[in-house]
């Protein structure tokens, strides 16, 4: 290839990859596999290898970080970087919009554009002629660091801004961040390896951000968001909310959530509907910042010492709080596992009163260094179960004492082994320990197992307490007069469990090996296996070898199977489960390519008369469709059945194809499921 067309190319091939990383990171919709995006990478890679005097600063391929820096630079921000003012209640914020309206000597309601504060770190970025030339921390307000180098590797960044009009020097102000799941994987690989776990996602995208490697940078899951603009000169913008449709015209992630409302009242709605929300947003806010959308409006109410007059942050309760860890007490899995459990004295953190949050293992314990008497920072945020992050050693009283490791299990005595390699202390008693009977139990009868309905979790601690029932098989043998004798138990919600443990008894394969509680056996696995080896016979005596030819199954998954298998108590128990009636229809062998929905998402969503959500799930997975939680432009197609309501909405708006109850039941039909 001649010089010009190499640089052509390369020049084409930067475009492309701005182009596919906007699409991928930014707009959530990717229009090229990854394994494509890949190749167009190295492709730009090797002939920048080969033409180093073409390399630039705005190349997809310095994404991925490079030489560490000795320390980072100053960086005098033009404008200054401010802070907010804050309303920690509705008071405060009918208060501020009371203030502001006074000095406007305005009596009607003033438009504001509401925003989610998000937990991390604020950063500045400044492009000049649309090329991103540097990232700066906010530092006070007046200087910060120079981590240009770090936030070229974060994907939602742009290194050049996409269209053609914007002001040749723009600075653009937001706050990078890591959503939960990153955060939770990246601790859950921290103490896998025995090394130092983060606090929060606030902590764990500071550190990040503090690395002189920017190659370590690279790794981390951080996102930005942008919420505003700071441009010299001319006034680009006449309301805030338009420098926001902006910046997203120019490449930039800006919050989704964001909203333009009228008047108070509507702040007040919009910070209820998103507290109601915020467990289940993939990320931490701290609360809403709330700034008057017409910017002359803005100019005139000005600042007050280092924050505008225009916005205010009213804060949510907190995510993390502190208080007292009273004791330990230690809780057997179903697995064996023995897993320490602080008690404490119950603190509102998140929005509720903790009293229990877990320890995880005996190493978590060692790396805290926490002992029963402590004060303690206690973490609850989304759907992940409340934690002790960091002890407050400045207040640790002389009588702390140790938390001593179970010599043997607490329920059954047994001994307790722990597996080389492995955090997990482990009870030997298998079922001869009362709880692995009771949590295994709890297991078989819950909804994405047997789905035993009106058989909780007490229920189950009653049966086993009571010595009416020692393995899962028993409970299909449970009489009405066993059941009415029970406490709390009427004659009606006896006849009840007994009609819900036949209903139950019509199963599938794969939701039966689920329900067996194999250890690392969970759905998708099942559902792998017995689409695989589509009999009970041929599973139990398939040997480790031929389990490793099963998707998803590795040397460990195929171990527990196996050796589940050879104990003759399990065979056992799965013989009486059978004799009791158990059973389910016979497979219908796919292969990949006989699989309708391969590669296709699904979202389920309303109430199905003619079948469980659950049981509609398996069956589009069986199809090889993944099912996801949420509808997004990643879905192919929505199922909604009776009274579906957001979800079908926002497909509706997505133009994404929508299937009734009837036609999932045709297709289903069609497929002979
Ligand atoms: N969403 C959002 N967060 N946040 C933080 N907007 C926003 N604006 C800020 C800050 C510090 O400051 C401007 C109002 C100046």
């Amino acid at each position: 290839m001649s010089d010009a067309s190499s640089r052509a190319r390369l020049e084409s091939l930067r475009e492309q990859l701005h182009e596919h990383s906007h699409r991928y990171y930014v707009l959530d919709e990717p229009s090229i596999p990854d394994a494509e995006y890949d190749r167009l990478f190295r492709e730009l890679q090797e002939l920048e290898e080969q033409h180093p005097e073409w390399r630039s600063d705005d190349s997809p391929t310095r994404r991925v970080g490079g030489a560490p820096l000795a320390a980072f630079s100053q960086v005098r921000h033009e404008t200054p970087m401010l802070s907010l003012d804050n309303a920690f209640s509705e008071q405060e914020l009918r208060d501020f919009d009371a203030r502001i309206r006074g000095r406007l000597e305005s009596e009607r309601p003033l438009g504001y554009v509401c925003e989610p504060k998000l937990d991390g770190i604020a950063v500045s970025l400044l492009y000049v002629d649309g090329v991103l030339v540097r990232g700066a921390t906010r530092g006070d307000g007046q200087t910060g660091e120079d981590i240009s180098e770090n936030v070229r590797t974060i994907q939602s960044i742009p290194l050049k801004l996409k269209g053609e009009s914007w002001p040749s020097e723009l600075e653009v102000r937001g706050e990078i961040y890591m959503p939960r799941a990153g955060f939770e994987k990246l601790n859950t690989e921290a103490r896998e390896q025995g090394s130092k776990t983060f606090v929060n996602p606030r902590n764990a995208a500071a550190g990040s951000l503090r690395q002189l490697d920017s190659r370590i940078t690279a790794k981390r899951p951080l996102e930005m968001c942008c919420y505003g603009v700071a441009v010299a000169g001319d006034s680009w913008f006449e309301r805030h909310s338009d420098a926001l449709a902006r910046l997203a015209d120019w490449g930039f992630r800006v919050n989704a959530e964001m909203a333009v409302v009228e008047g108070v009242d509507a702040c007040v709605d919009y910070y209820h509907r998103l507290l109601s929300r915020r467990d289940h947003l993939s990320y931490d806010i701290d609360g809403i910042v709330f700034k008057v959308d017409d910017v002359a409006l803005q100019q005139k109410l000005g600042f007050v010492s280092r924050a505008p007059r225009w916005a205010i942050a009213h804060k949510f309760p907190a995510q993390e709080e502190t208080t007292v860890l009273r004791d330990v007490e230690f809780q057997v899995g179903r697995t064996g596992a023995v897993t320490p459990v602080a008690k404490l004295k119950p603190v509102f953190v998140g929005g509720v009163t903790v009293s229990n949050a877990t320890l995880h293992n005996f190493d978590e314990i060692d790396r805290l260094g926490v002992k029963i008497g402590d004060t303690v920072v206690v973490r609850r945020a989304g759907d992940v179960i409340p934690q002790i992050v960091q002890v407050v050693l400045a207040r640790r009283e002389a009588s702390v004492r140790d938390i001593a490791v179970p010599a043997c299990c607490p329920v059954c005595n047994s001994e307790l082994e722990r597996a080389p390699g492995e955090a997990v202390l482990r009870c030997t008693g298998g079922l001869v320990c009362a709880a692995q009977r009771k949590e295994a139990i709890k297991h078989f009868a819950s909804r994405k197992a047997m789905d035993i309905d009106g058989l909780g979790d007490k229920l189950v601690e009653q049966l086993v307490d009571a010595g009416l029932i020692e393995t899962m098989a028993d409970l299909y043998k449970l009489s009405l007069d066993q059941l009415v004798e029970l406490e709390r138990m009427g004659k009606k919600s006896a006849e009840n469990l007994l009609a819900a443990l036949t209903a139950s008894k019509d199963t599938s394969f794969a939701r039966f090996l689920y329900a067996l509680g194999i250890r690392e056996v969970g759905e998708a696995t099942a559902l792998n296996l017995a689409q695989h080896f589509q009999t009970l016979d041929a599973l139990a005596e398939a040997s480790e070898e031929s389990l490793l030819e099963v998707a998803d199954v590795g040397p460990i998954v195929a171990s527990h199977i196996h050796s589940f298998f050879a104990s003759d108590h399990n065979r056992e128990v799965i013989r009486q489960l059978r004799d009791c009636g158990v059973c389910w229809p016979e497979v219908v062998s796919r292969s990949d390519t006989d699989q309708p929905l391969a590669g296709q998402t699904w979202v389920l969503t309303g109430n199905l008369e003619s079948m469980t959500r659950s049981q509609a799930k398996e069956k589009l997975q069986t199809l090889g469709a993944k099912v996801a939680g949420s509808v997004s432009s990643k879905t192919d197609c929505l199922a909604a059945g009776a009274n579906a309501g957001s979800k079908l909405r926002k497909a509706e708006e997505l133009g994404i194809s929508i299937i009734n109850e009837a036609e999932l039941l045709a297709l289903f039909d069609r497929e002979k499921l």
